[in-house]
């Protein structure tokens, strides 16, 4: 079916390990496997291989890393697939490592929250653990703490706290409408929370500078903005699996883990072809809407964003480079305002492009990548009534190779810039 998603129930077959231990690539094959419109039986024919799908989802091929015990029984399916790497393990390790910001002696963390200054920019050379993360928020709060607060939305599965920033400007908190944003519903998506950080970073800066483009944004908006969507999932992809994309949720039943978080608002949820039933499938969409602790607790809270009213959202993935406009549960469907959230794309994707020449396609999002059923900005947009309702999928492009989930660590801060000219460009617009 057309619909199917090129990523829907493919089964995660990684060996099982205990906690401490971490899933390792060594040796993984690499292919792209072009699907000539069969992709529901060629995942049928690989169901029960030792693989993950590594895919930033276009619909008529798909990545699919290998495990080298099944490379040749990969091989004798005769899919019409290309080699794009030889070892996986080898491609990861060009993210860089990751390292601690707060620990480290030229962070002068001490000096500078007495100094209440903004974070260093260095903070955007290296990929941070998550423990790194909400100290980085405590300290951009800490540089501004007339006109912002840390919310709490609630916890994950696992207890941690699903926090956020609160920006607002001369007119007090929650007196405008939202621009709200999401980071890590996928866990493997590493840039979306360096580059929402960047964002807040220059949102900050900005207004402590009197820019006169940035203080026009506080007069017109409240800033919410939530890096960690997934906090458990993120904490596993950096202890035991780099390439984990749902929630740490069990079910009964199954010994298959977690859920899809970009599958379990309560929008379209039950409607087929955007989502997977199977416990097993990367796009696992639970056994009701709004089932996770992490989607229900952003379901109350962006439900108290409605008395101003959700101006903007975007829920920031990676990859592909893509601005995805309403919707993904049907590729007929249309927003009410469609042509301007078109035109408003197609600025943003050209001030991106200025930058330094990255391209950002844009589009609908189910008639330009594939359908999704009970995502965010579908929620958003056709729940909540968003004016505008966006999925952007960071760099890397969408020929990435063997796995587009790890960007090296030397494009965060250029990922960032060139977001950040675009998003001035976003604000400046709608
Ligand atoms: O599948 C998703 O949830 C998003 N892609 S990702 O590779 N980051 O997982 C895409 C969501 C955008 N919506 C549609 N394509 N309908
Ligand atoms: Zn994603």
């Amino acid at each position: 079916m057309r619909v199917q998603s090129a990523i829907t129930a493919l089964a995660v077959l990684v060996t099982t390990v205990a906690a401490e231990d971490r899933v390792s690539y060594d040796g993984y094959k690499v292919f792209r496997i072009d699907t000539h419109d069969n992709s529901e039986e060629i995942h049928r024919l690989i169901d029960g291989l030792h693989a993950v799908e590594v895919s930033c989802g276009e619909s008529d091929h798909f990545e699919l890393a290998v495990a080298p015990e099944d490379v040749e029984a990969f091989q004798a399916l005769g899919l019409d697939a290309s080699l794009l790497s030889e070892d996986l393990s080898v491609d990861l390790e060009l993210e860089g490592p990751v390292e601690s910001f707060y620990e480290s002696e030229e962070s002068n963390y001490t000096i500078e929250v007495r100094q209440q200054a903004l974070p260093a920019l260095s903070w955007f050379s290296s990929y941070r653990p998550y423990a790194d993360h909400a100290t980085f928020f405590s300290q951009m709060q800490a540089a501004f703490p007339q006109n912002s607060r840390i919310f709490n939305v609630g916890n994950s599965h696992q207890g941690r706290s699903i926090y956020g920033i609160h920006l607002w400007g001369p007119n007090g908190q929650g007196n405008r409408p939202a621009i709200y944003f999401h980071g890590t519903v996928h866990a493997r998506e590493w840039i979306s929370a360096p580059v929402v950080e960047y964002l807040t970073w220059q949102l900050i800066n900005g207004y402590r500078n009197n820019d006169a483009l940035v203080r026009s944004f506080f007069n017109k908006y409240d800033f919410y903005i939530v890096p960690f969507v997934n906090p458990d999932g993120f904490v596993h992809t950096q202890s035991s699996d780099r390439l984990w994309r749902k929630n740490r949720q069990p079910r009964s039943g199954t010994s298959c883990v977690g859920t899809d978080g970009n599958r379990n608002w309560n929008f379209q949820w039950s409607t087929p072809g955007g989502a997977s039933t199977s416990p097993c499938s990367e796009t696992y969409r639970g056994q009701a809407a709004g089932d996770t602790p992490e989607i229900r607790a952003l379901t109350t809270f962006t439900n108290s964003l409605r008395t101003r009213g959700i101006k903007l959202f975007i829920d920031w993935h990676s990859y592909g480079q893509y601005i995805l406009l309403p919707y993904g549960y049907n590729c007929q469907a249309r927003a009410p305002n469609h042509n301007a959230q078109m035109s408003v794309a197609a600025g943003y994707s050209s001030a991106i492009r200025a930058v330094s020449g990255t391209r950002f396609t844009y589009g609908p999002s189910c008639s330009t990548l594939y359908a999704t059923t009970g995502s965010s900005p579908d929620y958003m947009g056709g729940a909540m009534g968003a004016e505008y309702a966006w999925t952007v999928e960071l760099r890397p492009g969408p020929g990435s190779g063997s796995s587009g989930f790890v960007l090296p660590a030397g494009q965060i801060a250029a990922s960032g810039a060139e977001q950040w000219e675009g998003i001035k460009y976003v604000l400046n617009t709608i």
